[in-house]
């Protein structure tokens, strides 16, 4: 784990649950890459199959008009409403679309690990699900949160090109002790990002469209700030992990994305160490604030 005192709290939880062995999940059936077999057959009850039908119709139910065409597209035609979805039957026409595969793992992986896989076009889903005393919210990625929010958006060839070269950056980032910013940019991208649609704002980062109550909140409430995306601001600025987010970036589509996180961040990384971290609700002086949708 890094060292590095700018590292974001994220982290450092993930760290400290990783030191004292509490990660959540059975590790110990794990190969060096940390993949399992899903055993679906056998793995999930019932009710926790229903558990997932719970989960799948309140989100399928808030994102029309909310989450970007791609997502929604994907979504539908993958056809999980029903139950957990089997990882086997998905990556069939996933890597007919975009050369991608899932794997299936205990839960969260190290970070080395995590990019290794990225960078080889293979997404770690977590294998298990939520409780029901977690409906709402949860902490640690599960195959929820996972599958339905992360795997739509990898039917795009553009956005599974820039998730592949963010595994290759995040190798790279190991070495120059640049983690923490690029976490960051996963962070505001990724999981909690925005982009431009002809209608207004739409979301296709995985932690909203995982949960239940971001979604109307990042595209509504007067609360949050709406910032154009910007990669330096991006990696400059902190982030919550326990409340919904205070800020939001947005970009104008998923070229914006790929091209401005190709060029090498090795000297955006020494500039960065040279600067302090910006809280998560800061807007900058010149910084557009976008408004929520009407
Ligand atoms: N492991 N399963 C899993 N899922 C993640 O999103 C994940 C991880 N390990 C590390 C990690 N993410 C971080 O390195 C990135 O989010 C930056
Ligand atoms: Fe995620």
């Amino acid at each position: 784990m890094s060292t590095n005192p700018n590292t974001d709290d994220f982290f450092a939880t993930v760290a400290t649950k990783s030191d004292s062995g509490a990660l959540r999940g059975d590790y110990s059936q794990a190969d060096a890459n940390y993949v399992v077999a899903q055993n679906w057959d056998t793995f999930y009850t019932p009710e926790q199959h229903a558990l997932w039908r719970r989960l799948y119709a309140r989100q399928a139910k808030l994102i029309p008009g909310r989450a970007c065409d791609v997502f929604i597209d994907s979504l539908k035609a993958l056809d999980v409403s029903q139950g957990i979805p089997r990882f086997d039957r998905t990556t069939e026409a996933l890597y007919k679309a975009t050369g991608w595969q899932l794997v299936a793992v205990p839960g969260l992986v190290p970070d080395h690990t995590f990019f290794e896989h990225l960078a080889n076009r293979r997404f770690p889903v977590t294998v298990w699900l939520r409780e029901e005393h977690e409906f709402d919210y949860i902490v640690e990625p599960d195959v929820f949160h996972d599958f339905f929010g992360h795997v739509p958006l990898l039917f795009n060839p553009i956005f599974a090109d820039h998730l592949q070269e963010y595994g290759k950056g995040g190798l790279k980032a190991l070495k120059l002790d640049g983690l923490a910013y690029l976490a960051r940019l996963y962070w505001y991208t990724i999981e909690f990002g925005l982009i431009r649609s002809e209608q207004g704002l739409r979301i296709y980062g995985a932690g909203i469209l995982s949960s239940g109550g971001e979604v109307e909140y990042c595209l509504s409430s007067d609360q949050p700030r709406r910032v154009p995306f910007q990669v330096e601001r991006i990696m400059r600025t902190l982030y919550k992990i326990d409340s919904y987010q205070e800020t939001y970036f947005v970009i104008d589509d998923f070229e914006q994305l790929f091209n401005d996180t190709a060029p090498d961040f090795t000297p955006l990384y020494e500039r960065l160490k040279q600067q302090d971290a910006l809280p998560a609700n800061t807007l900058l002086a010149g910084e557009t604030n976008l408004p929520p949708n009407r």
